[in-house]
C-alpha cells in the first residue's frame, strides 16, 4: 500500500513538471530546472516509502515465509513450501475474562512476536466459565450481547496477528462444560459464522473443542468433530482443524487407535510440568508411533491447576521431546493474573512491551526457551567472524593464541597445518579466549579460527579469521 501511495504522489509531482515544460517555452530553462528538483525530491520520497515499507515487509514473518499450513503424516508442514512448519505461541487467558482480553491487540502481539519469538497466538474463548459463550453465568447482559462482544474481541486478534504475520487458533474453550456436546448446536452455529469470515486467512486455525473431561469418551469427541469439521469444512476447504482428546487432552494415545477420517486435522496434547511427566510423554510417544499429528495447544511449567510450583527441568524434557518432533506448542497464558501459569509478573499493568522483569518467573523461563529454541536464533544463527587472532610462540615448540571475543559464541575452533592451503590440518576447539597450541614441529604454521555456537545440541559456525602465520623457532 505504501508503495502504491509513493508511486502516486510521484506521478503527480511528474505530470506537474511535464505540464510545465510545454507550456512555457521561453522560460522552458527555469522550469527545467524546476522539474529536476522536482524528480530528485521524487526521488528521494520515493526511496524513503520503500524502505519504510521494507521495514515490515522485507523481514520475513512465519506467515509470509509459509502461507497456507496443512497436514502430512504427523507433520505441519507449509503448503508453498513444503517444508515442515513449528509454531510457538501464546495462549491468551480467557478473551472473556478480564485477565485476559486486555492483552488482544497488535501492540502486545508485536511484543510477543519481535522480542520473544512468538510466531502464534491462541485465543481461547471459554465456553462456560466467567461469562462464556453460551453461559454468561452472572453477566448482566444478554447472551447475545456476551457473544458479539467475544466474536469482536476474536476479530480483533485475528486481525493483530494477520497484520503481523502469525498464525492463529481460534479456541473453543470448553472446561466446566466437560463435553463437547452440550453445546454442541452453539458450536455449529460459531464455526460456521467463523470459517465464513475467515475463509480466505491463510494463517487461521480452529480448534473446535479445548479439553473433554468429566468421563467425555474419544467416541463422543468424534461424533461431535464429525459434525463441526465438515461445518467448517464447507466454507473453508483446507483449514487446519484441531481436536480435543480426552481426559482434559491427554489421550493422545486413546485417539491414535481410531483417528477421524479427515484430512488437515491434527490432535490435542496439554501438559503442566510439575503434574504431567513421563506417563504423558509416553502417551505422546506412542501417538506418534501410531501416525497421529499432535499439536500442544496448551502447556505451562506450573501443576495441571495452573497455580503451585513449578517444574521447569521437566519442562525442559518436553520442550526438547517436542523440539525433537517439531511439534507446535502454545504456553498458558498471556495474562498477569496472579497465579503460577501467567507469563506476566502478577500485578503488572502494561499490555505490551514488557521487558524481561515484567514477566513472571514462568514467563521468563517460557520465553527465553522460545528465543533459544526459535529459528530466527537457531538456523540462520552464525556467530560472527573473528576479527583478530594473536599468535605468539612460547617456550618448547608452543603457539599460544589470543581471540577476540565473539558476542553469544559458545567457543572457538583453531585450525592449523604447516600448508598455507591447509592440507593435513589438525583442529582444536576451545571455550576459552586464549589456548597454546603444544607440540609444533620447528615449522611455519597457518592458522585460522572461527566461533561457534551451541544450540540444542546443534553446532553453528561462524566465517574463518584471516590466516595467520608463525614461525616456530624454539
Ligand atoms: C485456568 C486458568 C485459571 C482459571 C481456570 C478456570 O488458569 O485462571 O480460573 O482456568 O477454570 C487447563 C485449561 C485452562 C486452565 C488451565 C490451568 O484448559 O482453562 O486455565 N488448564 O488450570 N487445562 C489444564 C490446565
Amino acid at each position: 500500500m505504501k508503495r502504491m501511495t509513493a508511486m502516486n504522489v510521484a506521478a503527480i509531482l511528474f505530470y506537474k513538471g511535464d505540464d510545465c515544460m510545454i507550456k512555457d517555452y521561453k522560460t522552458g530553462c527555469l522550469e527545467w530546472r524546476k522539474s529536476i528538483i522536482q524528480y530528485v525530491a521524487c526521488i528521494i520520497f520515493f526511496c524513503t516509502a520503500l524502505f519504510l515499507q521494507g521495514i515490515d515487509s522485507f523481514a520475513a514473518t512465519a506467515l509470509s515465509a509459509n502461507g497456507a499450513l496443512k497436514v502430512e503424516g504427523t507433520k505441519l508442514v507449509s503448503q508453498k513450501t513444503g517444508k515442515q512448519v513449528q509454531l510457538r505461541g501464546v495462549s491468551t487467558h480467557g478473551i472473556n475474562w478480564d485477565v485476559g482480553y486486555p492483552y488482544i491487540s497488535k501492540d502486545a502481539f508485536k511484543t510477543l512476536r519481535d522480542k520473544y519469538s512468538v510466531n502464534a497466538i491462541r485465543l481461547a474463548m471459554y465456553t462456560t466459565e466467567y461469562y462464556g459463550y453460551c453461559d454468561k453465568g452472572g453477566a448482566g447482559e444478554s447472551q447475545s450481547t456476551v457473544q458479539s462482544t467475544l466474536k469482536t474481541r476474536i476479530d480483533t486478534g485475528v486481525q493483530a496477528a494477520t497484520d503481523l504475520g502469525m498464525y492463529v487458533i481460534i479456541d473453543w474453550h470448553i472446561l466446566n462444560d466437560q463435553t463437547p456436546k452440550k453445546y454442541q448446536s452453539q458450536a455449529k452455529d460459531f464455526f460456521t459464522e467463523m470459517s465464513l469470515k475467515y475463509a480466505d486467512y491463510d494463517n487461521v486455525i480452529y480448534e473446535i473443542c479445548n479439553e473433554p473431561n468429566g468421563g467425555t469418551t474419544w467416541s463422543d469427541i468424534k461424533s461431535y468433530a464429525n459434525t463441526i469439521i465438515p461445518v467448517i469444512r464447507a466454507n473453508d476447504s483446507d483449514a487446519v482443524i484441531i481436536v480435543g482428546t480426552p481426559t482434559w487432552s491427554q489421550d493422545v494415545d486413546v485417539a491414535s487407535k481410531s483417528p477421524l477420517k479427515y484430512d488437515n486435522v491434527m490432535y490435542t496434547l496439554h501438559f503442566y510440568s510439575a503434574t504431567h511427566t513421563d506417563y504423558y510423554r509416553e502417551k505422546l510417544k506412542m501417538a506418534l508411533n501410531n501416525g497421529l499429528p499432535i499439536m500442544v495447544t496448551e502447556f505451562g511449567v506450573s501443576e495441571a491447576s495452573g497455580n503451585g510450583s513449578m517444574n521447569t527441568s521437566e519442562a525442559k524434557k518436553w520442550l526438547d521431546l517436542l523440539d525433537s518432533n517439531k511439534i507446535s506448542y502454545f504456553a498458558w497464558s498471556l495474562s498477569s493474573k496472579d497465579e503460577t501459569a501467567s507469563l506476566l509478573k502478577a500485578g503488572t499493568t502494561k499490555t505490551s512491551g514488557w521487558t524481561t522483569s515484567q514477566l513472571s518467573p514462568a514467563g521468563k523461563w517460557i520465553l527465553t526457551q522460545y528465543n533459544k529454541r526459535s529459528d530466527k536464533n537457531t538456523t540462520s544463527y552464525k556467530p560472527a567472524q573473528v576479527n583478530k587472532v594473536a599468535i605468539k610462540n612460547v617456550k618448547g615448540k608452543k603457539a599460544k593464541i589470543t581471540i577476540k571475543k565473539v558476542s553469544k559464541a559458545t567457543g572457538y575452533q583453531i585450525i592449523y597445518s604447516t600448508n598455507r592451503k591447509f592440507k593435513k590440518a589438525s583442529s582444536v576447539k576451545t571455550t576459552k579466549n586464549s589456548y597454546t597450541i603444544k607440540n609444533l614441529k620447528k615449522k611455519t604454521y597457518y592458522i585460522k579460527v572461527r566461533a561457534y555456537r551451541k544450540v540444542n545440541e546443534k553446532t553453528y559456525y561462524g566465517v574463518y579469521s584471516k590466516v595467520v602465520k608463525i614461525n616456530i623457532k624454539k
